[in-house]
């Protein structure tokens, strides 16, 4: 499997409980390497403008509302397979799904609120990663 590069961020109820550290281990454990990384306050308009693809969906408001209402940690990371190793580190959506051990059965509060997103696939992954940081700022 290739080397791939993901965009995961840690959402503003996790900053907001101090867990960022436990959850860069899960990253690290996994095999997964953290190449880029920074805290940063978005607006409920960059929000939107970052989920724009959930613009339809009826919970689109209170998401882009939540992910503006605190710090959250965007990042880049890079390995073997790791758009689809970070989803399975992460976990299903609702942490009531989520399997034993994953980030969102430890740590995400509800289905809103569920710690950490993860790129989906390749091109989403290079285009979310290019959202947030420029070519400098990755170093692998
Ligand atoms: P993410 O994009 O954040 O990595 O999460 P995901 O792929 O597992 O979930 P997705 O379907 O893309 O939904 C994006 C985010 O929207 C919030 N959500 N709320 N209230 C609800 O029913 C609901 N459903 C989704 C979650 O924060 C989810 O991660
Ligand atoms: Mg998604």
């Amino acid at each position: 499997m290739a080397t791939e590069r993901t965009l995961s961020i840690i959402k503003p109820d996790a900053t907001n409980r101090n867990l960022t550290g436990k959850i860069n281990a899960k990253f690290e454990d996994a095999g997964l390497r953290i190449i880029a990384q920074k805290r940063i306050q978005l607006t409920p308009a960059q929000a939107g403008k970052f989920y724009e693809v959930h613009a339809e969906r009826p919970f689109y408001g209170e998401l882009c509302e939540f992910m503006a209402s605190a710090p959250v940690v965007v990042q880049v990371l890079e390995g073997e397979g790791a758009i689809a190793k970070n989803r399975e580190v992460m976990g299903a959506t609702n942490p009531a799904d989520a399997a034993p051990g994953t980030i969102r059965a430890e740590f995400a509060e509800s289905v809103g609120e569920n710690s950490v997103h993860g790129s989906d696939a390749p091109e989403t992954a290079k285009e979310e990663i290019a959202f947030f940081f420029s070519g400098l700022e990755l170093v692998g």
